[in-house]
């Protein structure tokens, strides 16, 4: 309040505000003077980073006014605020969105062609802002895009980390990991050097009793770390919200913590602690479904998770309301189990430090938080040691301690005797050593869990948290199906195709309502239409055969059909049974007449992904993929038949070039173990097909867009089970096409075949868990289904217009608008300048 200007003062402050650019004039003239002051550059010596760099602070003036206007009528209008707390924010790059958020591009594109840039060319100067893994990370960023769109006043908190997930690189067939750091230029982020929290670590809890015999805990001694703000504006499409992002960055407190050290003359040691402070906000943990219990990711998760309850606890005392009113201000969203500590930590602000009584804290605790879980695999949830967490956090350890005492008696309570019950449910799981169950402390300590398809959702209730259902009713677990943003992924990706879209719904309010889409319905069947809708594939396929060239060297033919699987490698997502698939195809066209083969239709598989550094199986399939392609691309029997791509270093930006050229893309995962799936929704969007199982959101596709425009097979996820059963214990077949492909391996057909042998035993000798055995048949020939349907472009292009105008459902905005009112009970506030805003 002391820095707030006189009321006097105030007009001199407003008439002076910065404008908006409104011509490319306007524009230029930014940029020309962030050139040449900013960045003490002139025209003599401004390259196309330099004009980024430009491009982007000017940009950025403009979002810095919208963004604290934005702030200040949210702080004036005192709603619920959304917290979405997540250890990933996959943003990929930010210019380009933001131009296209605020209206810009146009502006901006001229502009810089006056001052002798091709916008293209200065949008890829950017680095992607890679703080992720897949597609949890990436889902966190939609929301957040969704969230600013709709008007809802929500904050990202999240890790500022100096190295994002590592670049790629493939060295003779091999995944070789290179730190991605990203830091260097970064005109997105806002350091707040003011917004600073001390962070505790280690040290003990002394017990007391206060004058009034109230049994009192205090944390006291370890170190302290500090944790600096970092804000990242997020614009929303065509309104006048922009929300913000908040990522911590961790510094030492030295000086203040250790200032003995350096008074001793242990200056080396006292530098040491620095770097290890630094450590904690360093690098992305590179595993995605895989956790492994290391103390610097605990360290990691509480640092962060402390300093933004630390930030919206102080945000919420400002308004002076009594506590029981937190719940009424504050929705915390738990992205996975990352964040679980947030609640004991609010429980421990709650009664440690405001005196709140147990009960009364933790009936607020629980109505604040909500829990998404995205994963049913047993080796992706979070379990931490005692041990561990007794030495890092010893007081959290005690209150996680009485929330699962009093969880455990109110069970007894519901069902007496049954002990087995309580031993399934307990926070704490009995093992040597005894582990943390952050799942269950999760599940323990919100109001609502909910999974990210409905199949997953019912999943988690039949399996994982069954025990859940019965202690706390089916009420609590509910399903949000995932979504993606439609403007970076189909405004921002496939330019052309919205530009088309929108020529025929009405402009661009699509991009806010994507059930407008449905209106293409009528365009289907017209022929003037299809064939626009066709010549942007080709476009778009030849924009990705360029890329692959200037990557790779190899030529494809933009008129084959583009079959791309992208995504994190992983056994349960079976690259391994689309690499088998690849080979089987590539024995069939040896084996064809010159004839069979005029009757084909031409294919390029393409793949992308990252393995995780210490995952040898998915590396091991980037390098069969690899070592295939090597020997197919160069086969001159094989010519435009059939290449295999890999491309390298697969990340946001580049998902923006491929997921506008495929044709088919695979969405294969053993059914039941992928969550949800959102670069399926991608693909279809942008008119594409799909080939795929029955999992995850592929379901809600099929349902969506009908079963005649999809290319599902394999078996259910009831009959998982069973099968694995058999291959353990009764008899494993395995199909005599997947046999041949072995059979070719073993050959050294594709190089030395001890390089592989991990991947075919998988299957022939160690039970085949992923039940590619199972499935591999019918994955072959619903292949041939696809190429014959291919050959049909008139029905192809149909089946692809019917599905776009069907997708409408698969926006995040639905997602956002589903938690909003199904979790956290709040609405959006609308800013009084969106009425005069004119799509
Ligand atoms: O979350 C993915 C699911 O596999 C996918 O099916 C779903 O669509 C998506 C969004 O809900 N999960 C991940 O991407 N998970 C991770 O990346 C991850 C990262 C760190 C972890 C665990 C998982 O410690």
């Amino acid at each position: 309040v002391e820095a707030s200007i006189p009321e006097a003062q105030r007009a001199a402050w407003k008439k002076f505000q910065p404008k908006e650019f409104a011509t490319p004039e306007e524009f230029e003239s930014e940029v020309v003077r962030h050139v040449e002051t900013t960045l003490a550059r002139s025209m003599f010596n401004c390259d196309e980073t330099a004009a980024y760099a430009a491009t982007s602070l000017a940009l950025r003036d403009r979002l810095i006014m919208e963004w604290n206007q934005t702030q200040q009528r949210h702080t004036f209008a005192d709603n619920k605020r959304i917290y979405y707390l997540s250890l990933e924010f996959l943003m990929g790059r930010a210019l380009d969105n933001a131009m296209l958020n605020v209206g810009k591009k146009e502006v901006a594109k001229e502009g810089l062609l006056d001052l002798g840039f091709r916008i293209e060319d200065i949008i890829s100067q950017e680095h992607d802002a890679a703080l992720g893994n897949g597609g949890l990370g990436r889902l966190a960023a939609c929301f957040l895009d969704s969230m600013a769109s709709l008007n809802y006043p929500a904050w990202g908190y999240g890790l500022r980390y100096r190295y994002g997930i590592f670049k790629q690189e493939i060295v003779d067939g091999y995944q070789v990991e290179v730190p991605d750091y990203w830091l260097d230029f970064n005109p997105w982020e806002f350091p707040r050097h003011d917004i600073v929290v001390d962070i505790q670590f280690f040290g003990h809890v002394r017990k007391y009793e206060d004058d009034d015999g109230k049994p009192i805990s205090v944390w006291e001694g370890g170190e302290i770390v500090k944790a600096v703000a970092y804000d990242v504006p997020i614009p929303g499409f065509k309104t006048a919200t922009t929300n913000n992002l908040r990522l911590w960055s961790s510094k030492a407190a030295s000086g203040e913590f250790d200032f003995q050290k350096f008074n001793s003359g242990d200056y080396e040691s006292a530098v040491a602690e620095t770097q290890r402070a630094e450590t904690i906000s360093a690098v992305l943990y590179p595993n995605d479904n895989l956790e492994r219990g290391k103390e610097l990711r605990l360290k990691q998760q509480y640092f962060w998770v402390a300093a933004s309850l630390y930030d919206i606890v102080r945000r919420f005392k400002k308004s002076k309301r009594p506590w029981n009113e937190f719940p009424d201000q504050v929705a915390i969203q738990l992205n996975d189990t990352h964040p679980t500590l947030a609640i004991v930590e609010l429980q421990r602000i709650l009664i440690d430090l405001e005196k709140l009584e147990w009960d009364e804290a933790w009936s607020i605790v629980t109505k604040t938080f909500g829990y998404t879980n995205h994963t049913v695999l047993p080796e992706a949830l979070e379990k931490w040691s005692v041990p561990l967490m007794q030495n890092l956090l010893p007081r959290h350890l005690l209150i996680i301690y009485e929330i699962n005492l009093y969880f455990l008696q109110s069970v007894e309570r519901k069902f007496p005797k049954d002990r087995d019950l309580l031993g399934r449910v307990s926070i704490i799981e009995e093992s040597q050593p005894k582990m943390v169950r952050m799942a269950f402390l999760a599940i323990v300590g919100s109001h609502k869990v909910n999974g990210v398809a409905e199949l997953h959702s019912d999943l988690i209730k039949s399996t994982i948290f069954k025990d859940f259902v019965k202690v706390f009713g089916p009420d609590k677990f509910t399903n949000v199906t995932n979504g993606i943003t439609p403007r970076r992924w189909l405004h921002q990706a496939n330019p052309r195709l919205s530009e088309l879209i929108a020529s025929k719904t009405g402009g661009l309010g699509y991009l806010k309502d994507l059930n407008i889409l449905n209106e293409l319905e009528k365009y289907a069947d017209d022929k003037e239409f299809k064939k626009e809708w066709a010549e942007i594939k080709y476009a778009n396929k030849v924009r990705l055969a360029k890329h692959i060239k200037e990557t790779t060297g190899v030529t494809v033919n933009p008129a084959a059909l583009f079959d791309i699987q992208v995504k994190r490698i992983h056994e349960y997502k079976r690259q391994q049974m689309n690499i088998f698939g690849v080979i089987h195809r590539y024995l069939t066209i040896k084996a064809m007449t010159p004839e069979e083969k005029k009757k084909l239709a031409p294919r390029v598989s393409i793949f992308g992904g990252k393995a995780a550094p210490g995952y040898w199986m998915a590396k091991t399939i980037i390098h069969l993929i690899n070592s295939v392609g090597a020997v197919v691309n160069n086969d001159k029997d094989v010519g435009d038949l059939l290449k295999v791509i890999f491309v390298e270093d697969y990340n946001v930006s580049k998902a923006e070039i491929i997921v506008p050229a495929s044709d088919i893309s695979e969405h294969i995962s053993t059914a039941g173990t992928e969550a949800s799936g959102t670069s399926n929704m991608k693909f279809v969007l942008n008119g594409g097909l799909i080939i795929g199982t029955c999992d995850g959101a592929n379901i809600e596709i099929t349902r969506e867009i009908g079963e005649s425009n999809i290319f599902l097979f394999g078996n259910l996820a009831e009959e998982v089970e069973d099968l694995r059963h058999t291959h353990n214990y009764g008899e494993h077949i395995i199909d005599p096409a997947l046999l041949q492909v072995f059979a070719e391996i073993r050959k050294n057909t594709f190089g030395d075949a001890e390089s592989f042998t991990a991947l075919v035993s998988a299957i022939e000798d160690h039970g085949d868990y992923y039940l590619v055995s199972d499935d591999f048949n019918s994955y072959i020939q619903t292949q041939a289904l696809v190429d014959e349907a291919y050959k049909n472009q008139d029905e192809w292009i149909t089946k692809t217009i019917l599905s776009v105008a069907r997708m409408g459902f698969f926006s995040s905005d639905r997602c956002i608008n589903e938690y909003a009112e199904s979790i956290w009970n709040t609405e959006p506030l609308n800013p009084e300048e969106d009425k005069s805003k004119k799509l």
